[in-house]
């Protein structure tokens, strides 16, 4: 594999983003090594998965890959994105995906945290949504995973600013689990996993099931849906996500 690495300790597993010249950025080949991973661990009947960086470094993931994101006019995260592909495999993986965080965790990456079952990090980690940034419409499944995790206040703070969360604050939010010193984070996210594959698998693997479906069911009727959608066309069709891309590849900062 050329973007991440695996691992088996005992019965955890674990997936390391290795791709660091680009910031371990969530582009399709990195997130196709993710996917191949996931369904090779739920065959050995892994009973938990570690996603983390390779190496501890500033950044952890700079989100999804800008590079691929399409040029105006068209949904930039429609259903069939590898970033969305990669969210659903972490939610339907029958064991619990912890986040192990060192480093700044950006956009579709800190999503990416908010839909693993658990996170852990230690004192560099730090956690900024960004769809602000690029006039991007964030998606409806994506901010629903913020609202799972957050109170609205908060995830409206983080969409507004896309400022990054640091790490006393997110333990203090509830973004992570728990905070660690540096370099006690890794045995604390394995010595977890080791408890957790000593349990039922089938007992978790039932509770996580059920836990998601209770957390994604939102009464929202077809209207409601087609107006949600109308509001994000507008954005991703708008004079903003244009120049927010632009700007990224032009590495300056956007004028909105
Ligand atoms: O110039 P080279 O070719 O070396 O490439 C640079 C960056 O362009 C590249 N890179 C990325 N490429 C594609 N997509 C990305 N998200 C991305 N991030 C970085 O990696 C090389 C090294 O980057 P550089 O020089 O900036 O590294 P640094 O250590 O000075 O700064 C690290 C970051 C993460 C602070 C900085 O790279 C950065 O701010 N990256 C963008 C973070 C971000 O806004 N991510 C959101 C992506 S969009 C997304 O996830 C969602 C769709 S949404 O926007 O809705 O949240």
């Amino acid at each position: 594999m050329d973007f991440i690495k695996t691992e088996m300790r005992g019965r955890v597993g674990t997936i390391a983003f290795n791709h660091y010249c680009k910031r371990n950025a969530l582009g399709r080949p990195l997130i196709r090594e993710c996917l191949n991973a996931l369904a090779n661990f739920e065959i050995e009947g892994v009973r938990a998965v570690v996603v983390r960086s390779a190496e501890a470094q500033k950044v952890w993931s700079a989100g999804h890959d800008v590079d691929e994101l399409p040029e105006a006019n068209r949904d930039p995260l429609p259903f069939d994105d590898p970033l969305e592909q990669l969210l659903r495999a972490v939610t339907a993986f029958p064991a619990p995906v912890i986040a192990m965080v060192q480093g700044s965790a950006w956009g579709g990456a800190c999503d990416l945290v908010m839909t693993c079952d658990m996170a852990f990090g230690d004192e560099s980690c730090a956690f900024a949504i960004t769809p602000a940034k690029l006039g991007l419409p964030y998606n409806v499944s994506g901010i629903l995973h913020f609202l799972n995790r957050l109170p609205l206040n908060v995830v409206a703070e983080m969409f507004c600013t896309a400022e990054p969360i640091g790490a006393e604050r997110a333990l203090q939010l509830g973004i992570i689990n728990d905070l660690t010193p540096r370099g006690a984070l890794e045995e604390r996210v394995y010595k977890l996993g080791e408890v957790i594959a000593t349990r039922s698998s089938a007992a978790i693997s039932s509770f996580k099931t059920t836990a998601r479906i209770l957390a994604e069911a939102r009464p929202i009727s077809p209207e409601t849906f087609e107006h949600i959608q109308g509001l994000r066309r507008n954005v991703y069709h708008g004079a903003d996500y244009n120049e927010g891309v632009r700007a990224f590849v032009e590495k300056r900062a956007p004028k909105f």
